[in-house]
């Protein structure tokens, strides 16, 4: 997007792309400018520290942060930032993503991250979320928010078969 990223969508790695291009799909459907990028907290951690620290200064309004397994990117990135962080927790092989959902649910008080649901649906929420952030203050954004909502209402069948 030409625009300045106003929400920025970080992943602990490539293979989390597959669930959180489900958050950039909805904020492209809502017209919302973002950025994404791999950012680890413990592969790279200069990146997530030179990313985090400065998400404010380049007009980022909201972080979305996925990772999975031992998932410390989301609350890594909240402790060095004051912008509201949506935390999604990615499916991982060996437990399903419990591991992801406990290790990013249960921040200690003071930092907070926003968990959302494990996979699929945590990242079409965490757009969805980031989005209503932002529409505070977006009035076109906010009407374009609520005509999405209208249209997903609209498409639920009344028929099951
Ligand atoms: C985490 O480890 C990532 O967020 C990813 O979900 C998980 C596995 O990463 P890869 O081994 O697939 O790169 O850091």
């Amino acid at each position: 997007m030409a625009d300045t990223p106003l929400i920025g969508i970080i992943m602990g790695s490539t293979s989390d792309w597959e669930t959180m291009r489900h958050a950039a799909d909805i904020l492209t459907q809502l017209g919302v400018a973002h950025e994404t990028k791999v950012v680890s907290a413990h592969r790279t951690p200069k990146r997530l520290y030179d990313y985090a620290t400065s998400a404010a200064g380049r007009g980022l309004q909201v972080i979305i942060a996925g990772a999975g397994g031992a998932a410390h990117l989301p609350g890594m990135a909240a402790s060095m930032t004051h912008l509201p962080v949506l935390g999604v927790p990615v499916e991982s092989a060996a437990l399903k993503g419990m591991d992801s959902l406990y290790s990013i649910v249960q921040m200690p008080g003071g930092i907070p991250v926003g968990t959302l649901a494990i996979g699929k649906a945590g990242a079409i929420n965490a757009g969805l979320l980031a989005a209503s952030i932002l529409a505070l203050g977006d009035l076109a954004l906010s009407e374009r928010l609520q005509a999405w909502r209208t249209a997903q209402t609209d498409g639920v069948a009344t028929d099951p078969a």
